[in-house]
């Protein structure tokens, strides 16, 4: 690869608000590291956008997995300028705290706060080298609490406080930003529920709007297009009604 488009990287890429957003940033001129833990699933978007995208495994509640991550990335894609962690699951949510085994909900954290800590963790001196750019995608359920959901609004909370204290560290040296989308129409949801489709259907059916992956996506992209004295610190997105 010779070109000089920046790279991106992207977690959680397999599906929905991952997979739309490295869509738009191959479509903005960016290169992108597609991750995820089904590499089998990353293949079609990378096919989608020839030698601007490179998929590559990564499960975020792996140490191991995520520490080695940039001596995995090949020659040429190891100058990364920016990372959207997206990764992040809510199994088992939408469920009264004390009829889930407590196992069930460290796994939410796990995934949401401790793995997106991993990541940046091991990319922080390649972002900082290239003075980059973080993008953590929180949720309104990191600034409002929503019933039944324990363990997701904790997980979220923290990643606002992650990304709060973040952009303090690293002010002037790097940038970070966090989009907090309301309901967003995907397979969030019927993950959720074990792959019960019948209800993901009822969750979404139950909002007169909700937000598209492709929204998400604009807006990763907004803040990633700012010229380099602008942050966007925070993006609370909300389906229009
Ligand atoms: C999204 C949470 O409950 O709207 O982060 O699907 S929910």
């Amino acid at each position: 690869m010779t070109d000089e488009r920046p790279i991106a990287v992207v977690t959680g890429a397999s599906a929905g608000i991952g997979a739309a957003t490295v869509d738009a940033l191959v479509g903005a001129g960016w290169n992108v590291i597609a991750a995820a833990r089904r590499i089998d699933r990353l293949q079609e978007l990378a096919a989608r956008h020839g030698d601007h995208c490179l998929p590559i495994a990564l499960d975020v509640t792996d140490a191991a997995s995520a520490a080695s991550l940039p001596q995995r990335l090949p020659e040429g894609w190891r100058a990364v300028a920016a990372l959207v962690n997206n990764a992040g699951h809510d199994i088992g949510g939408k469920t009264p705290f004390e009829e889930r085994p407590v196992a069930d909900w460290i796994a939410i954290i796990e995934t949401n706060i401790s793995g997106m800590m991993r990541v940046t963790h091991a990319l922080a001196p390649a972002l900082l080298a290239a003075r980059g750019h973080v993008v953590n995608i929180g949720s309104i359920a990191g600034v409002t609490a929503l019933a039944n959901d324990s363990a997701y609004c904790a997980s979220k909370f923290a990643v606002n406080g992650f990304s709060k204290a973040l952009r303090l560290d690293y002010s002037g040296r790097m940038r970070v930003t966090e989009i907090l989308p309301g309901v967003v129409e995907t397979e969030f949801d019927r993950v959720r529920r074990h792959g019960d489709d019948e209800a993901a259907r009822r969750f979404y059916a139950a909002f007169a709007r909700r937000l598209q992956p492709e929204d998400i996506a604009a807006c990763v992209l907004f803040a990633l297009s700012q010229p380099a004295h602008v942050t966007i610190a925070e993006l609370l997105v909300m389906p229009s009604a």
